[in-house]
């Protein structure tokens, strides 16, 4: 495998394969809420709101609500939208950890102990916001997500607080 240029760039890039020895890639819905507790907490928004301002974090509410209930929202239409958002996978899953192994994406010898899922219906989403860390690797198992990215150099106009 040709060197990850995660340290030597600033743009965002694709690592092909990264995830062919991820078992969790060919887990099914049903698969999933096995996996996960029966109860979850999540963030929950409105999907048409009339605040002046993005929907912060603190414009949303938690719930805790049955994992099921998470998973049949996706396929339907909804007022409102929820987030399984920030889990660490250590805490979530601890006996699954190895199943997310990083050795493809350039971290060998780390895996889920250093990962966090996030589980979404449609139209749940986290505000824009800059990480303060190095660099973020992101693995899509499940449906699909939209990310905006802004360069650096438009971080004031992107907006907020580092997190
Ligand atoms: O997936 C998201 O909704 C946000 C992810 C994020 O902000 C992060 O991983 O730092």
């Amino acid at each position: 495998m040709s060197p990850l240029p995660h340290h030597d760039t600033d743009q965002p890039f694709l690592i092909h394969a990264g995830l062919s020895s991820w078992e969790p890639l060919t887990w099914s819905l049903d698969d999933w809420m096995d996996v996960l507790p029966p109860d979850v907490d999540v963030r929950v928004g409105l999907v048409h709101h009339s605040l002046p301002h993005p929907q912060w974090e603190r414009h949303t509410e938690i719930k805790r609500i049955p994992i099921k209930e998470l998973f049949s929202q996706s396929s339907q239409q909804f007022s409102t939208w929820a987030y399984y958002d920030y889990k660490y996978i250590h805490q979530v899953i601890p006996d699954l950890c190895q199943k997310f192994p990083w050795d493809n994406l350039g971290f060998p010898g780390r895996d889920g102990r250093d990962s966090t899922l996030w589980v979404g219906t449609s139209q749940a989403h986290t505000p824009c916001h800059k990480d303060s860390y190095g660099c973020n690797l992101v693995a899509q198992l499940y449906g699909e997500k939209t990310w905006t990215l802004f360069p650096p150099e438009q971080f004031s106009v992107a907006l907020t607080d580092p997190v």
